[in-house]
């Protein structure tokens, strides 16, 4: 799998970091193959976010997701680009995220992390499946 979804989340576009969020998926060597602005419906996010459903911050989380439009995006390298996406991100809590990395040098806070990438393979097409159906 070559493609990956990457979400700058409401907090990113509301920051005006989607360019510099971007920028670095591009600096790195990744390629957009599709992107979009939009406001994320709770359905849609509810189907995104399925392997959290029942856990205490579900709700929240699709809150957030939706509050404001959100830059959805499908990106493309080599073999194993969620990987390469999941490395430039850092950990889910940007208070544990490495200094380099997208929520390491950008945010301070688990429910404000910025950016969404598919966690493995499977994810990606799943998530492209969900997002950009004409893609998957
Ligand atoms: P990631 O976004 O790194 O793939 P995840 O899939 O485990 O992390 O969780 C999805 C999002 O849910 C995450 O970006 C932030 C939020 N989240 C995860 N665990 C949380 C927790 N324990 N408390 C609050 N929010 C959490
Ligand atoms: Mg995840």
């Amino acid at each position: 799998m070559n493609r990956t979804l990457v979400i700058c989340k409401p907090d990113a576009v509301e920051r005006g970091l989607v360019g510099e969020i971007v920028g670095r998926l591009e600096r790195k060597g990744l390629t957009l193959v599709a992107a979009e602005l939009r406001t994320i419906a709770a359905d849609t996010a509810g189907q995104h976010y399925a392997e959290h459903q029942g856990k205490p911050f579900y709700d929240e989380l699709v809150s957030f997701i939706g509050r404001s439009p959100a830059m959805v995006m499908v990106v493309e390298g080599p073999d194993d680009t969620w990987k390469i996406v999941r490395t430039l991100m850092g950990v889910t809590n940007p208070a544990d995220a490495a200094p380099g990395t997208i929520r390491g040098d950008l945010a301070t806070e688990m429910g404000e992390n910025l950016i969404h990438g598919s966690d493995s393979a499977e994810s990606a097409t799943r998530e492209i499946g969900i997002f950009f159906p004409a893609l998957g």
